[in-house]
């Protein structure tokens, strides 16, 4: 086990242990380092969309968003877990301290960028949890990978983990308002809140499915209907195999 420093030893017993983020420099760095793979990411999927708008004639990003998690959201997991505070711990334990999160228009763009990002030979997927295929019981649906991201520094290059969050725009709506309402701890009838919620996200999702059946007729783009079925299947076959891979690996 690593020697603790003073710092570590008395950090726990702070009232305000998230002040060590402003306080030590290793801290600093950590966070300067999953702010730099936040960036990376925002490239990435930047290229994708010019890449992809070219090709088909049309922008499948409606938006990115990024987010650091706080230093304070960060102590409170690390608490809640069980695990040591330290920089070390913190790289080691959490996924999801660096967060993005891409909007897209359409169900079907989901899968080609998240393919078309994780064939790309310097990222290491790390984790998928697919919440489309595989939707939550309350009806939460996104596509979440967890991925290694390459930054380079002055002394070289180094993997960073980051999770990356793909919606479309109808489940974004739902998330958001979905996690809004989830703070609201006085409800009445919350059960059938529960169940409304969860009809929500199911038309919701028909939706998504109708509006994309839509473009198809009315903009199939640039790249002809035969070409476009076999590229989706080959990506849907390459897609399973991977989440199996990655089940298998940990
Ligand atoms: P924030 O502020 O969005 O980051 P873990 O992160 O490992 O402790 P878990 O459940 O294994 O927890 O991770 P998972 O399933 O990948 O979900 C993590 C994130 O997905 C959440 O982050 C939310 O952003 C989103 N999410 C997951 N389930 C739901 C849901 O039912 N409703 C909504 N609205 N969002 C969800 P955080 O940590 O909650 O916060």
């Amino acid at each position: 086990m690593a020697e603790h420093t003073e710092a570590e030893v008395t950090i726990e017993e702070r009232e305000y242990p998230e002040e060590i983020f402003l306080e030590d420099a290793r801290y600093q760095n950590l966070m300067m380092q999953y702010r730099c793979a936040i960036l990376e990411l925002e490239t990435k999927f930047h290229v994708l969309n010019s890449e992809f708008s070219l090709r088909h004639n049309r922008n499948p990003i409606e938006s990115i968003k990024t987010r650091l998690k706080s230093p304070h959201s960060i102590v409170e997991k690390m608490r809640r877990k069980g695990w040591e505070l330290s920089p070390e711990s913190i790289e080691r334990n959490l996924s999801d301290v660096a967060g993005v999160r891409v909007i897209c228009s359409f169900p079907e763009d989901i899968y080609s960028l998240a393919t078309l990002l994780t064939r790309q030979d310097d990222i290491v997927v790390v984790g998928i949890k697919d919440y489309i295929a595989n939707p939550k019981p309350n009806g939460y649906r996104s596509l979440h990978l967890i991925l290694g991201i390459p930054i380079f520094l002055s002394g070289g290059k180094k993997h960073m983990r980051a999770e990356v969050q793909f919606r479309t725009i109808a489940m974004d709506f739902w998330a958001s308002l979905e996690h809004k309402l989830k703070y609201k701890q006085d409800i009445e009838n919350a059960e059938s809140i529960a169940e409304e919620l969860k009809a929500c996200a199911d038309t919701i999702c028909q939706v998504d499915y109708r509006m994309q059946e839509i473009r198809r007729i009315i903009d199939p783009g640039r790249v002809g209907p035969e070409e476009d079925e076999e590229q989706k299947v080959s990506e849907s076959i390459w897609w399973e195999k991977r989440a199996a891979d990655i089940a298998r690996e940990e």
